[in-house]
């Protein structure tokens, strides 16, 4: 047994997970975590879980990061169970320690969590169906709906300025200056190419700032593969990976969404002539997130959603572009320039938004009630 499934089996134990122990696996998607999926045997059944380490040099306050997944799972759970159907499936389910914690510290200082795997669910990282991509759509516009009347202000900022763009950019001029991995000269077409965007991609953030745009609990990281769907129906089950759970423009969960769902590409494609936003699976995700989020937004939130699409999309392409001057400390990668090849990506997808704009916006409207 290697150090790392007996890491696993410990923390398993500490969760208080019996039956035999069969196996464990790696899962690959996530660029923060370490996650596992790993498999017991009782009552007559597999019975798996996710096992996560937390990377405590992105998430500082690990225990506020699960107070806050704690109140907004239990949140939504009330809420589902009020309509008179089980949540055992919509809804994560994480377990606790004996003495009633949701986590527990290894001895080296590990930081782990464990949560139950739903059953006969699958995920998809990017896929050209639209209706998954419609249904991915209405997952997230639910979670917005589920968490309408949480309160706010009772949650941690889990990351400070997460979405905060205009920061973002200053990160990146840092990350210039200091050229702490000697990359600069080679990217600056690149940091150009974001600087040009900069006006444009701040702008819903500063309209948050200006009072235009209200502060919701939002969750930060809407990425298709942060979707659950029934194996059997693609229908949608629930949204997971609440670590980034904090209040936040919808327009963000949104655009960020769309950064991923409407890609013609994935995250890293190096030949840039085909990276495009989609506009038919742009379409599809807007009409499921429309139909999920019902009609809580105020018009300036409805105004905004495009907008925010393009923002997030330059946002996390100049997070990846400042990690990669930094000498990639933050993104795992699995190829050395992955960070530049995912920063050059989200330029021209970008500035594919921008030119599509207006039909993007026409789109939101289509479907706006
Ligand atoms: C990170 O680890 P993962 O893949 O869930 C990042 C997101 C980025 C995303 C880019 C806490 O999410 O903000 O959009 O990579 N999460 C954090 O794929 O920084
Ligand atoms: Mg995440």
């Amino acid at each position: 047994m290697n150090k790392e499934e007996s890491q696993i089996l410990e923390v398993c134990s500490r969760f208080g997970i019996g039956g035999e122990y069969r196996s464990y696996k790696v899962i690959e998607n996530g660029h923060i975590n370490c996650t596992y999926q790993v498999f017991f045997f009782r009552d007559g059944e597999i019975k798996d879980y996710i096992v996560q380490k937390v990377n405590t040099y992105v998430f500082k306050d690990p225990v506020a990061m699960m107070d806050n997944i704690a109140a907004v799972t239990e949140y939504i759970r009330a809420k589902i169970k009020a309509t008179g159907v089980t949540a055992k499936r919509n809804v994560l389910h994480y377990s606790h320690t004996e003495d009633g914690k949701y986590y527990t510290v290894l001895p080296d200082g590990g930081f782990w969590r464990c949560c139950r795997y739903i059953d006969g669910s699958e995920s998809f990282t990017q896929t050209e169906d639209l209706n998954i991509i419609e249904e991915s759509g209405k997952a997230f516009g639910k979670f917005q709906t589920y968490l309408a009347d949480f309160p706010v202000k009772d949650l941690h900022i889990v990351i400070p300025h997460f979405h905060n763009t205009v920061n973002r950019y200053r990160d990146l001029d840092k990350a210039v200056e200091r050229n702490a991995a000697g990359r600069v000269e080679s990217v600056r077409d690149v940091i150009e190419g974001y600087k040009d965007l900069e006006e444009l991609a701040t702008y819903p953030y500063r309209q948050q700032r200006q009072g235009v745009l209200p502060l919701r609990v939002t969750h930060n990281d809407t990425k298709t593969s942060n979707v659950l769907f029934d194996e059997q129906t693609h229908e949608y089950l629930s949204v997971i990976d609440l670590d980034t759970v904090m209040p936040g423009l919808v327009a963000f969960d949104f655009g960020d969404a769309i950064r991923v769902a409407a890609s013609t590409v994935d995250e890293d494609e190096r030949d840039l002539s085909k990276v495009a936003v989609d506009l038919d699976k742009y379409e599809a995700f807007t009409r499921g997130f429309m139909e999920g989020i019902g009609d809580m937004l105020t018009a300036a939130e409805k105004k905004s959603l495009a907008f925010g699409a393009l923002a997030m999309t330059a946002e996390c392409g100049v997070r990846f572009l400042t990690d990669y001057l930094d000498g990639d400390k933050y993104f795992r990668v699995h190829y050395p320039d992955q960070n530049l090849a995912r920063a050059a990506c989200h330029l021209e997808l970008t500035r594919d938004m921008e030119r599509k704009l207006p039909q993007m916006q026409a789109i939101v409207e289509k479907y706006s009630k």
